[in-house]
This record gives C-alpha cells, structure tokens and sequence, in this order.
C-alpha cells in the first residue's frame, strides 16, 4: 500500500522514508490507532487475535528473538523469552499496522528492546539482530534437531557439542536412542516435518470419530490445538475425548487404539494412564507454567495417513477392489480404511507395498533388547525406508471425563500463550488457579490437601 501511495501521490523519497504524514496515515487513521491503544484489553486472554493480523513482518521477527531466548537457556533466559512472546501477542492483537512506534505508546508489553527492534525493521526493512541470529550457524542448528519429535534444546545442544551438522549425522550416531521418540522422530524425520494439513486432520478425525461412536455410543470427540482455532496446518492432530455421563469413557482409549490398530493406522506411541488426584493437583500448583501439561488419560504418538496412489502402479489398482472396510467416513477415509489383511493377500506378488508383520501392539513401544542392556529398535528405520503409500503424522489423542472436559477444551484449544495469560489472569485477579481439570480455590485445596 505504502508503495502504491509512493507511486500516486507526488511527494519526496526522503519524506516516505521518514514515514511523514502521507495519505496512507491520514489523522484519522491515527485517532483510531490511538484509540485502539487506550482501550487495548491488558490481558492476552481478553484480546482477539486473528491469525491473519496487520503486523506479521514484525512478530516473526521477534518470534525469532523469542526461539532463540528459549534455545539459549530455557531456564536462564525464560523471562526474556516471554517478554518477547508479550509483545508479539500484542502487535497480533492489534487493528492496525504499525508504522511508527509512537503508535505503541501505552502498550504494557512493548519494551525498549523490542521498541528498538521494531523501529529498525520500520526503517530500515530488518533488524540487524534478528539478522544475525537467523544466519548463526548454532541457531539454525539447535532449530532444525529441535524440529526432531523427541529432541528438546538439551539433547540439541549434547549433539552440536558432539559436532553434528545434520539430521543425516543424528540418524547415524544417534540411533537407536532410549528414547522411543527420537527413534521414531529421526526415521520419520520428513513425513513430520511436513505439515499436517486440515482436510487429512479433518478425515483422521472423522475415522476417530466413527470407531470411537461405535465403542462408545454418545461419545463427544473433538478436534482441538491449531486446528480449532482455524489454522490451516498445523505439526500435529489433537483429539479430545469424553462422554456426556461422567465415568463412562473410562476402557475408551484401548479399545480406540485397539480399532486404530486393527484399520493399520498405528505406526507407535506411548499410552499415559490419568494421574489426576488432588495431591498431585496441589503440587501442580507450585511448578511453573513450563510444568506437566495435565493429568489425563492420553496416547502420544504417531499414525499412518494413508497418502493414495503413491506406490501403486495404476495399472495394478483394480487388484486392490473389495480391500476396503465398510462404511468408510469420507472419500479420504475410504482410503485411510484399506484393509490391510485383504491388501497383503492381494498386493504379495506386487513390487514395491509393503507392510508391517505384526498390527499387534503396534500402539506400544516395541524394544528389542540389544547385547547390552540398552535397547535398539530397528524397526523405525526398516518402515520408514521400505515403500510406503502412507505418511507419519503426530497424533494425540486426549481423554477426559465430562466434569473437566470444557477445562480440557480450553487447554487444548490453546494457544499456549492464551492458556498461560488466561491461568495468569485467573490466579492475579481471581485468586483461582485455572488449569485443564477445573477452576480451583487455591485455598480450600490447600486446606483440603492438610487435613
Ligand atoms: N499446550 C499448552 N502448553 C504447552 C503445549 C501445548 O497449553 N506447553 C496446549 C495449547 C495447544 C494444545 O495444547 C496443543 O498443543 P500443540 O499441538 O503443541 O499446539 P498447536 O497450537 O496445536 O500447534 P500445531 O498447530 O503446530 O499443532
Ligand atoms: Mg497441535
């Protein structure tokens, strides 16, 4: 627009560069910026943030401030790093585009740095600091095995130290890993790191949904995280589970998974039975907001969507007719619901399909022991690297009885930096601890954990 402007109104270079009065900020639009300050809600839980806004260029650069805070040290530079996730929710959050920083005069959460920051990106195009971080060889480096599932900064850090370049070096020196994640999350490296969009979401939802309804007639399920706050892709499927009649969704989550199982749509992933009890409640209510998530009952792991066509032969299609379930949910489904046990006998003598031995346990780590006492598996790299017509996504699946699931809800909805502003605002002007299972008096918890 500014550059429109430029072109039909005739004043001088010098004057746009100075971001002097020009018909693109007529007063008016001033007054209203104006106004939109004073009457700026002070809480991130109280603003609307569309996740289209006018002031991307600067928030993603101090998202990069933030990343590379968080990066630094989690622990050390958590206080800088979130002054930076303020600040970006406020320029989200606002109606306009800032074009001078006099415009944030009154905003709380807009400090001198990111000020500063801001006031480079408006003259000159960028910021030299966030330059120079995004070219750092370490951060792109702590970036990219961070984007591993299963590889925080620390582990981040221990490989650089190792002298790691690349996923490549970490699929070679670190696998096999103890930890069942990074296994998986260095073999299916690519499949997860390509974003999951809503229409595959949407069709795992629905499968979800279908199995679920048949185990548990009335069964609420719902897709949450970035998808239900209208995100077009997102690096996950979250689902949350309930049922209208309290109790009733207790044994749901094996049988799901078992149904999941048996349609071939689970690659791996880690049951956590629900530690939901009022002690561990009123423990919670002493860690900091980087603390456990919640207490329910939950499955974190990783599923096969089917991607079609992509290793079958057109030519050998019609050899798979009559491979699917009944009653597939959606044209996708229809494809995600193959029955694998039809398809083997079919597709044996065809190259390039193959399939996993075993459906069972398919849902629980399977670890085979090594010489030693450290366990290897081998078998996220012999899946990942045979032919595959599916792609690994990042699936959670969330259970929660019907007295906490609008807490749920909330939590999973997210954002994270709503969830943490909203359990802020809850705790400084309500005196009550907000958190996934309920609203809670602090005090009579306190009192009820005593005696
Ligand atoms: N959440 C939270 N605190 C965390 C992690 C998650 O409050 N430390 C909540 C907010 C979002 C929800 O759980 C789901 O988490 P993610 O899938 O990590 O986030 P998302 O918003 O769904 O992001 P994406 O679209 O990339 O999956
Ligand atoms: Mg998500």
């Amino acid at each position: 627009d500014c550059l429109k402007a430029v072109k039909y109104v005739p004043i001088k270079e010098s004057q746009v560069l100075r971001r002097e009065k020009t018909p693109v900020e007529p007063d008016v639009q001033n007054k209203a910026a104006k106004n939109s300050v004073s009457s700026f809600p002070e809480w991130a839980c109280q603003r609307k943030a569309k996740l289209k806004h006018f002031n991307s260029k600067l928030t993603s650069a101090i998202e990069v401030l933030q990343e590379y805070a968080e990066l630094r040290d989690a622990r050390q530079d958590y206080s800088r790093a979130l002054a930076f996730r303020r600040a970006s929710s406020v320029l989200k959050a606002l109606p306009f585009p800032v074009q001078r920083t006099e415009q944030l005069k009154g905003l709380k959460d807009i400090g001198e740095h990111v000020k500063g920051v801001i006031e480079d990106i408006l003259d000159h195009g960028s910021s030299s600091e966030v330059e120079n971080i995004v070219k750092s060889e370490w951060y792109n480096k702590m970036k990219l095995f961070t984007s591993i599932f299963g590889v925080g900064p620390s582990t981040a850090k221990t490989w650089i130290e190792c002298g790691w370049k690349s996923v490549e070096d970490a699929q070679k020196n670190g696998c096999p890993s103890s930890d069942w994640r990074i296994s998986w999350g260095l073999a299916f490296f690519k499949d997860l790191n390509t974003p999951v969009q809503l229409q595959e979401a949407e069709t795992f939802f629905q499968i979800v949904k279908h199995e679920a309804e048949l185990i548990l007639p009335g069964v609420i399920v719902t897709l949450v995280g970035g998808f239900r706050r209208g995100k077009a892709q997102g690096h996950d499927v979250d689902i949350l589970l309930s049922h209208p009649s309290e109790g009733a969704e207790a044994g749901l989550l094996p049988k799901l998974l078992a149904a999941l199982g048996k349609r071939g749509l689970i690659l791996i992933g880690h049951k956590e039975k629900s530690s939901f009890r009022s002690d561990v409640l009123y423990k919670d209510f002493k860690i900091s907001a980087r603390g456990q998530l919640d207490h329910f009952e939950k499955w974190l792991g990783i599923c096969k969507f089917k991607k079609p066509n992509l290793f079958i032969k057109p030519q050998d299609l019609h050899q798979l007719e009559g491979a699917t379930n009944t009653e597939p949910c959606s044209r996708n489904d229809e494809l995600l619901s193959i029955d694998t046990e039809k398809i083997r006998q079919k597709c044996d003598h065809l190259p390039n399909i193959s399939f996993e031995e075993s459906l069972d346990d398919l849902y629980e780590p399977k670890l085979k022991k090594a010489k030693g006492s450290e366990p290897i598996d081998e078998e996220p790299n012999r899946l990942s690297a045979a032919p595959r017509d599916w792609l690994a996504r990042r699936v959670d699946l969330i259970i929660a009885p019907q007295s906490q699931y609008y807490y749920a809800l909330v939590g999973w909805t997210g954002s994270k930096h709503f969830n943490r502003d909203a359990r802020l605002y809850a705790q400084k002007k309500l005196g009550l601890k907000l958190t996934s299972h309920g609203l809670f008096d602090l005090e009579k918890v306190r009192l009820k954990h005593l005696s």
